[in-house]
């Protein structure tokens, strides 16, 4: 069973309370493990170079012969899995490593290994009894299954609490009776184990009988599952995707994946693992690109310079290079915290994936900029990695839905403390009564005072940035509050600013923290570029900090609203020039 939360930072931050403790020392890896690792990343190399080539399985649309059977051999299927069961019992830090090569390297492999481990039988591993873990961890750790992960239907995709796939108890067998079809899953064509979400009908605390999510281990011996036809995709072909149907599957009692009816929670818990892996794979792919592009700068020539010597390509090598370290920054700050096993990172690894999604195809496509008219060539991997990649901002939950759970997620703890006193006072959240209280509050200088530690001299201005946008992004969720009340959940284009300001400052205290450790260590003289990294990116997040935040306030929103609603009646674009 997974351990449940204590503090989340982000949450925190919203609050007005810095928890600085979460944050700082940045988190390092163990010295054994980061040996392990290192030898797990050149075997993969080594075996990609010889095994794995891009082009020809985007070409071809699958994978060359054997390529599966040789990764489970090497043993990549079962890095998530502990040791006990026979796989590698990797760190989410190690792991993420592992999934910045494989993104790097091929996203369609690493989305194969991905959807089979990330989410696949994360589940087991997180809420499996220890007979469950026993019966099938080793055969997913050595290949000998492959997993898919089944939430989304033709009716639940976002909304995925939506679901209407049916799990009916039959006491007399001792099974779940299972009906329903998903979509679009990963490794649907060729998985035989399933972490399958479904509605059962079961009572209620009073002993009304009410609907809710149960998680089940599924497996397609069981028979009654067929897989629909494989998707053509823009991109990661050679990955598997399809429908999956389940017609009266007989799912025995026993393969009930953690409580009756807490499936919504073991579903988003194991989205919260995914979405990290998810963020490594994407900068991975980034990195590689990248280092193609800076390739071809250093060598093309027009007007007797090479293009790296240009301002705008300069500015581009060093936009992507500050996007990339404060990404980074977050994602191992984050897989940290999940390593640490008692802290709620639900929210960070939502930013992580909105962040490493939107940095790398900014980059990637910045880079196919750079190589000008033979990025749009087939034959050279710019476009591909485009087309990989773009789908990142989409699975996984929408970075439009993230940024919704961010901000609304972030909110919760402040929004009931202030309908309690908007309760208290008989009042609505916006009453003036909370205003009033809350104006004594702030005047008492009870809300969000919060400073962090001290940090290197360096990065003395980037801390104070920090701590003044973070204390200036809780009073404008407060504010928000305060003035839309419970109508907050459907403006979301406020969700959407607070949501940025968030990630932002996550990325900013992420790459404070990460270059803070690193000067105690190596002395301020060995950092001096990290250093500039860091003050740069806190520089420029906290612009954008101060423009969200602005606009949280004084925005256009209700033409925007009016604007889409026309157009959406109207069915097109409907003005002429004159
Ligand atoms: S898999 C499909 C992905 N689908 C989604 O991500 C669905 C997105 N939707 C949602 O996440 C939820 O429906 C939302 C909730 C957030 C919209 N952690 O009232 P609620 C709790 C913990 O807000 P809703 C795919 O694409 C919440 O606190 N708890 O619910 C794979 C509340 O608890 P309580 C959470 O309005 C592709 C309760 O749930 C979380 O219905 C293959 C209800 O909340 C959370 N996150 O909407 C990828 N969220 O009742 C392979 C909510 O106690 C990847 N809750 O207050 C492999 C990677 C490889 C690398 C790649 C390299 C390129």
């Amino acid at each position: 069973m997974a351990k449940e939360n204590l503090p989340s930072f982000s949450k925190g931050m919203f609050s007005g309370v810095i928890l600085d403790e979460l944050v700082f020392p940045y988190p390092k890896m163990k010295e054994e493990e980061a040996e392990d690792l290192k030898m797990m990343q050149d075997s993969f190399r080594k075996f990609a170079e010889d095994h794995i080539d891009g082009q020809k399985i985007d070409e071809e649309e699958k994978y060359p012969d054997g390529l599966i059977d040789q990764l489970k051999e090497l043993g990549f299927m079962g890095l998530s899995v502990p040791e006990e069961y026979d796989g590698f019992g990797l760190s989410a830090t190690a792991y993420t490593k592992m999934f910045e090569l494989f993104g790097g390297i091929n996203p369609s492999v690493a989305i194969t290994l991905g959807a089979h481990q990330s989410i696949g039988y994360k589940g087991l591993v997180l809420y499996g009894n220890e007979e469950q873990k026993k019966k099938y961890l080793p055969k997913l750790a050595s290949g000998e299954m492959l997993a898919a992960y089944c939430l989304t239907e033709p009716g639940a995709g976002s909304d995925a609490a939506g679901i209407k796939t049916k799990a009916v108890r039959d006491e007399e067998n001792g099974v779940y009776i299972l009906n329903g079809s998903k979509i679009w899953i990963t490794n649907g064509g060729v998985a035989d184990f399933f972490t399958v979400f479904a509605k059962e009908e079961m009572p209620d605390k009073d002993g009304k009988m009410t609907e809710k999510i149960s998680a089940f281990l599924v497996t397609r011996d069981m028979g009654g599952i067929t897989s629909g036809k494989e998707e053509h995709k823009l991109g990661l072909k050679g990955s598997s995707t399809t429908e999956v149907f389940f017609e009266d599957v007989k799912v025995p009692f026993e393969n009930l994946l953690g409580e009756r009816g807490k499936g919504f929670k073991i579903a988003m818990n194991v989205l919260n693992n995914g979405r990290l892996g998810l963020a490594g794979g994407s900068i991975g792919a980034l990195k590689v690109v990248m280092k193609e592009a800076i390739a071809h700068i250093r060598q093309r020539k027009q007007f007797r310079k090479t293009l790296s010597e240009f301002e705008m390509i300069k500015e581009k090598v060093a936009q992507m290079t500050v996007d990339l370290f404060a990404t980074e920054s977050m994602i191992y700050l984050t897989s940290g915290l999940v390593d640490r096993g008692d802290v709620d990172y639900s929210l960070e690894s939502a930013m992580c994936k909105i962040r490493a999604t939107e940095v790398t195809w900014h980059g990637v496509n910045e880079c196919l900029q750079m190589v000008g008219g033979l990025g749009f060539m087939k034959e050279y991997p710019y476009q591909r990695y485009l087309r990989d990649g773009r789908v990142n901002m989409i699975f996984e939950g929408t970075n439009e839905i993230l940024r919704m759970f961010t901000a609304l997620a972030g909110m919760h703890e402040r929004g009931q403390y202030l309908r309690k006193i908007g309760t208290a006072l008989k009042g609505p959240i916006k009453g003036f009564g909370v205003l009033t209280d809350y104006a004594t509050q702030w005047l008492k200088g009870r809300v969000s005072t919060e400073r962090i530690r001290d940090v290197h001299p360096e990065l003395a201005a980037a801390k104070v940035q920090f701590e003044t946008w973070a204390k200036n992004m809780h009073f404008s969720a407060e504010r928000a509050l305060i003035h839309v009340g419970k109508n907050i959940i459907y403006r979301e284009m406020i969700q959407e600013r607070l949501a940025n300001a968030a990630i932002d400052l996550y990325a900013m205290i992420a790459t404070i923290s990460r270059v803070d450790t690193m000067i105690t260590e190596k002395g301020a003289e060995n950092c001096s570029v990290e250093i500039k990294l860091c003050n740069t990116f806190a520089d420029q997040a906290w612009r954008r900090v101060r423009r969200n935040l602005l606009m949280v306030d004084s925005n256009n929103d209700r033409e925007m609203r009016e604007i889409a609603d026309f157009i959406v009646d109207q069915e097109k674009y409907p003005f002429e020039t004159i």
